[in-house]
């Protein structure tokens, strides 16, 4: 067979059955067409069927002419011509917009840095600032303390002791009225009597303190001296600047200084007796008719009890 369309057409004979009264059958058809059309070609082997070659639509828009272009293809290269061409533009734009966005970093850093260096500025400045007023603070704090203590180097206990006219200056015993003069101090035994608190804060507004005794002799003549002051009344006698009222026991001087020579009375005293008040006793006073032999005259009683003092201070030599 020579190279070319081939047509053959093949008739197939419908049969029908028809059955005789003799139980004969016999069989009756019309006939069908049905045609094959190949096409030998040259790198091209296809085969079509045509069932129906009465139907011109059927096949339509899915052969392809020799020769010609898949559309599903030219779309496709069509859509990825497309995309390439998108990413290229958006990389095009990226890289012409980032000396651009470079830029603008480095405008907004060197604002930072710039507000930075300010702040810090200020910040230290201000340091600067309040370290010289600190300075300034601590140089008049220094001055206000060694002015202070001029004053208080210069102050004169408004009751002690002045020059009475000798026109040779001061003298030993120049102690103000009202005051006694021993030893270098001027004493004041007051008539009044006051709680142990009151007594301490009275003897330092009259520009003194509450006697502080640091020897035997001082401690003999204060006991005579009260001895010949109090009256016959035993609860009549004096306070003097000892008190255990911070730690039992512990006594301690009105300058808080530490007891060392002690002039209790008798072998009992102090006894901290708690008959009167559970607090105890904690503040010490003196004063026997006529003094003692030994000195020994103290005794520790409650400090809420008021009790006539003895002040001491300097005697302006
Ligand atoms: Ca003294
Ligand atoms: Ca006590
Ligand atoms: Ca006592």
């Amino acid at each position: 067979m020579s190279e070319g369309i081939v047509h053959a057409d093949v008739k197939f004979k419908k049969h029908q059955k028809t059955e005789g009264k003799d139980g004969a059958t016999a069989s009756t058809g019309n006939d069908a067409t049905y045609s094959e059309i190949s096409i030998p070609k040259a790198g091209r082997n296809q085969t079509s069927t045509d069932t129906d070659a009465g139907d011109p639509d059927s096949q339509k828009g899915l052969k392809v002419k020799p020769g010609g272009y898949d559309p599903v293809k030219v779309v496709l290269v069509t859509l990825c011509f497309l995309l390439m061409g998108m990413v290229i533009g958006l990389r095009f734009l990226y890289i012409s917009n980032l000396p651009t966005k470079n830029t603008e970093l480095q405008i907004l850093q060197a604002a930072y840095n710039r507000n930075l260096t300010s702040a810090l500025m200020i910040k230290n400045r201000e340091l600067q600032e309040l370290q010289v007023k600190n300075k300034d603070l601590q140089e008049k704090e220094r001055a206000l303390r060694q002015q202070n203590e001029e004053l208080r180097k210069q102050k004169t206990p408004p009751s002690c002791p002045t020059n009475t006219g000798n026109n040779d200056g001061p003298q030993p015993m120049n102690c103000a009225e009202g005051w006694e003069y021993y030893g270098g101090k001027c004493y004041y035994f007051s008539p009044d009597k006051l709680t142990w608190a009151q007594s301490r804060d009275e003897c330092i507004t009259r520009g003194g303190h509450l006697v502080i005794i640091e020897s035997i002799e001082e401690q003999i003549f204060l006991d005579q001296k009260t001895g010949t002051k109090i009256s016959t009344d035993s609860e009549d006698k004096f306070w003097i600047g000892l008190t255990d009222s911070i730690n039992e026991n512990e006594w301690l001087w009105v300058d808080n200084s530490s007891l060392s020579t002690s002039f209790w009375l008798g072998d009992q005293e102090p006894d901290d007796w708690k008959g009167e008040n559970p607090d105890g006793e904690d503040c010490a006073r003196m004063g026997e008719p006529n003094g003692t032999i030994d000195g020994k005259s103290w005794l520790d009683v409650i400090c809420n009890t008021t009790q006539r003092r003895i002040c001491e201070t300097k005697s302006p030599l």
